[in-house]
């Protein structure tokens, strides 16, 4: 099947693939596994140190070249893009779910959000508009133009392998940037085909090469890639620790970075929460993906009017879950990405537990008959009377859900607030005042809040990103655009007589 999907993708034969029939641990080569299967199904050159120099430098001539191309043209190449993107949309779609394991129409659904992403980059190509401004000067103008910025960096986690990047790559492309994709080493196979596609698009219509991609470690290629000063913006996503490293070193440098780091969402529900709307939108949000997506619901702030009814109800819907294999259309929920990630969630358990958290449903590993990956049990841990379950504090990238309950909606608001990250967030409520109170200025302090709706899913449209420890940025929608460009303030003066600002006399 693998085999199959890489032919129709025109990767069949890239070079970077070392082998599908035999991959094997070899040196400078990493194998892409199965998390369904546990086994291997390709084995990929790893770029060097030279590969990268290589990498950089075409980024950075193509660069020069694309910058010049106007926008409109630069997005009808985006266009063109988009239309073979939905061409392959269920072949890269397999792809994603065999690399990680999501279930095929989250797969698809990833695809069709870079498509979705790059429609909208298509439209913005003729609107990346500037300000103009009134001169306190006769005879002088002021406006603001956008300008590309240069080869744009784009670091990827493995639980969006396509998506993020089309985020970053589409908005980039059209705002006059090249991209050097590094990809998670869990997902290079998703990363080639996707580049790919871009690359054939963009060669077939005579444009420069502005998508490239490296695939390497840390230590050979991240770390150039993040000390690289002809890469003025870096666009990370993944874990906080990642973020701090990478944000110093591109400081250090005085480079720009765009983060999408770690999430700890949560959900309120108010005593009047429609709970049949409620509780699917929050197993989606807890479950879905296996919980790793960074806008994965991991708490569960409930009013204790309802608390036990609610779990009673979240029982009953985990007794519906499949598990199982995410190729096959009836799961709901396939593997963790690796070993090491079920290690963390049995972890997670155990502390949950010694800290005093009730094991409400799940709390292990799972056997899925047939299949040697890496599946764990949705699981549902009540916290103790006075709230205190310190592992809720972290971020597990697993399908945990942390049941509290509060007294008011004030009480309910600060511990919501109370933890390290501020991406995502969702209130459940009839109620305008509730809703108002959780969307105002004292409310939620993530990034993305949702009123009768989960933490997870959101739209292209609008800006994606958080706050604290999730690191600040803002990719996809909305004017994130604007990160990927550089602004110049042009004063224009068209007299003949020589007027300072601010009324500076300096008459010889
Ligand atoms: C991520 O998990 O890194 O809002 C991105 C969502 C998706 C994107 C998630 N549209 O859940």
């Amino acid at each position: 099947m693998l085999a199959d999907i890489l032919e129709r993708l025109h990767v069949a034969d890239d070079p970077r693939i070392a082998s599908i029939a035999d991959a094997a641990e070899r040196p400078g080569e990493v194998i892409s596994s199965n998390p369904t299967t546990a086994e291997p199904l390709a084995s990929v050159r790893l770029d060097t140190a030279e590969d990268y120099e290589r990498i950089a430098e075409t980024a950075s001539k193509a660069f020069r070249a694309w910058r010049r191309v106007p926008g409109p043209v630069r997005g009808q190449a985006v266009r063109a893009i988009a239309d073979e993107l939905r061409k392959h949309k269920q072949d890269l779609g397999a792809l994603v779910t065999m690399e990680v394991g999501k279930i095929r129409s989250e797969g698809e659904g990833e695809v069709q959000e870079t498509i979705d992403i790059a429609d909208f980059a298509v439209g913005l190509s003729r609107q990346l508009y500037g300000l103009t401004m009134p001169s306190e000067r006769a005879d002088h103008r002021i406006e603001e133009r956008w300008h590309p910025l240069g080869p744009v960096g784009v670091i990827t986690a493995f639980n969006f392998p396509n998506a993020v990047w089309g985020w970053n790559a589409m908005i980039g492309a059209v705002c006059g940037d090249s991209i050097i994709w590094k990809p998670s080493l869990y997902a290079p196979l998703t990363a080639i085909a996707t580049n790919a596609i871009c690359a054939r698009v963009l060669k077939e219509l005579d444009h420069p090469d502005i998508f490239q991609l490296v695939i390497g470690t840390d230590d050979a290629v991240g770390e150039r890639l993040v000390a690289d000063k002809r890469v003025p913006l870096i666009s990370a996503t993944g874990s906080c620790r990642m973020g701090r490293i990478v944000s110093q070193k591109v400081a250090a440098r005085l480079g720009k970075c765009l983060l999408e780091l770690g999430g700890n969402n949560a959900v309120i529900f108010e005593p009047d929460a429609n709970l049949s709307l409620a509780i699917p939108s929050t197993v989606f949000g807890a479950v879905g993906t296996a919980g790793q997506r960074c806008t994965s619901t991991r708490r569960l702030l409930c009013h204790e009017s309802i608390a036990d009814e609610v779990v009673e109800k979240f029982a009953k819907a985990y007794e519906q879950i499949r598990l199982g294999d995410p190729l096959d259309a009836s799961t709901h929920v396939g593997p963790l990405i690796h070993e090491h990630a079920v290690e963390q969630f049995l972890s997670a358990m155990t502390e949950a537990q010694d800290q005093g958290g009730e094991l409400i449903v799940g709390g292990g590993r799972a056997e899925v008959e047939g299949l040697k990956g890496h599946f764990v049990q949705p699981t549902i841990i009540r916290a103790p009377a006075d709230n205190n379950l310190p592992i809720a504090l972290e971020e597990t990238f697993a399908p945990i859900l942390y049941v509290f309950t509060y007294k008011d909606l004030d009480e309910a608001i600060e511990m919501h607030n109370g933890v390290d990250q501020g991406l995502s967030s969702a209130i459940f409520s009839e109620s305008m005042r509730a809703a108002e109170r959780f969307t105002s200025e004292s409310g939620s302090d993530c990034g993305l809040a949702y009123v009768n709706l989960g933490t997870s899913g959101a739209e292209i449209g609008g800006a994606f990103g958080g706050e604290k420890d999730t690191g600040g940025g803002r990719e996809s929608g909305s004017d994130a655009w604007k990160a990927y460009m550089r602004r110049q303030t042009v004063s224009i003066h068209s007299g003949s007589t020589i007027q300072l600002a601010q009324g500076i006399r300096f008459d010889q």
